[in-house]
């Protein structure tokens, strides 16, 4: 008896630390899983394809000021290499912004601007720019 219950002790510490492991990954794995997929839907195409899933951090309407590059400006749409954006979680990097809507000038590939947009149901538009 003295045995088992020795046997046993050893296999209740064996569950207890793998009880433990696995609540740690509960705990640690979805923040970097919501990272990851929210990085993931950063991604142009993944936000149309999942219209619904908005970044919690700002409303539909809310506009968004934020410094970048412009990269390509077209006549519908315009690329910029933009800066982080802390108030969206947002990572430096290269999106498209609807230009419908825009009033504002066009600016040159190159160019460094200080822009504001707003989220729309298909992506996310253009409000206004300006240079640096
Ligand atoms: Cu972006």
């Amino acid at each position: 008896m003295k045995l088992l219950s020795v046997r046993f002790a050893a296999l209740r510490g064996t569950l207890l630390v793998t009880a433990l492991y696995t609540a740690t990954l509960l705990l640690t794995a979805p923040t970097a899983a919501l990272a990851e997929s929210m990085h993931d839907m950063h991604d142009m195409q993944g936000m149309q394809d999942m219209p619904g899933m908005n970044t919690p951090a700002a409303q539909p309407a809310d506009v968004i000021t934020a410094t970048g590059v412009v990269k390509n400006w077209g006549a519908e749409k315009v690329s910029i290499a933009h800066q982080a954006i802390p108030q969206l979680n947002w990572p430096p990097m290269t999106m498209q912004f609807s230009l419908q809507g825009y009033q504002g000038q066009a600016f040159a590939p190159g160019q460094h601007i200080t822009f504001a947009f707003k989220q729309v149901t298909t992506g996310y538009q253009l409000v206004s720019a300006s240079t640096n």
